[in-house]
């Protein structure tokens, strides 16, 4: 009986070190049009249409990568709140609308660029790269992203 409840606890002292140590710990979701608990905020530039009935908290953005001005007026930024982390960038993805075949994610400020085809990508969430820096951020770059299609924007995550 003793021996018994000796063990039990040993396994729950074990069982939180291991937590307590594991570097993949923390996610942050930030999705379009972050409600103002999210870990972190997102900005939209130019005129993504709003639509709801599909995507990650029912919601989404969406707009032409052939719009007038899209190179040069558009972007979606999914910034957080976490610092200087060892983070793991995702994105969620599951849109039979999201048709762009080459869209530029930027991860962080200087985490360079992730391509992803939007129209091919399973459903769910989708790694782009892990990467620490200072400020954490997603952004879709049109200049980089291939003209075609619809680019969308639904959630985003790190972990670390
Ligand atoms: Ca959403």
């Amino acid at each position: 009986m003793f021996k018994k409840g000796y063990l039990s606890i040993l396994s729950l002292v074990m069982g939180f070190t291991f937590f307590s140590t594991n570097t993949f710990a923390a996610t942050d979701i930030v999705d379009n049009d972050a409600l103002s608990s999210a870990p972190g905020y997102s900005e939209q530039k130019g005129n993504w249409t709003y639509k709801t009935g599909s995507g990650y908290y029912n919601d989404y953005r969406i707009v032409s990568a052939t719009v007038n001005g899209f190179d040069t007026d558009y972007a979606y930024i999914w910034r957080f709140y976490a610092h200087d982390k060892n983070a793991a960038h995702y994105v969620y993805l599951n849109n039979k609308d999201f048709t762009n075949p080459r869209t530029a994610y930027q991860i962080d400020e200087f985490g360079g660029i992730v391509y992803i085809n939007q129209n091919t990508a399973p459903g769910g969430w989708n790694f782009l790269k892990t990467h620490k820096e200072w400020n954490h951020m997603i952004v879709i770059n049109t200049s980089l992203t291939t003209k075609l299609g619809n680019v969308g924007a639904d959630a985003t995550k790190i972990t670390y």
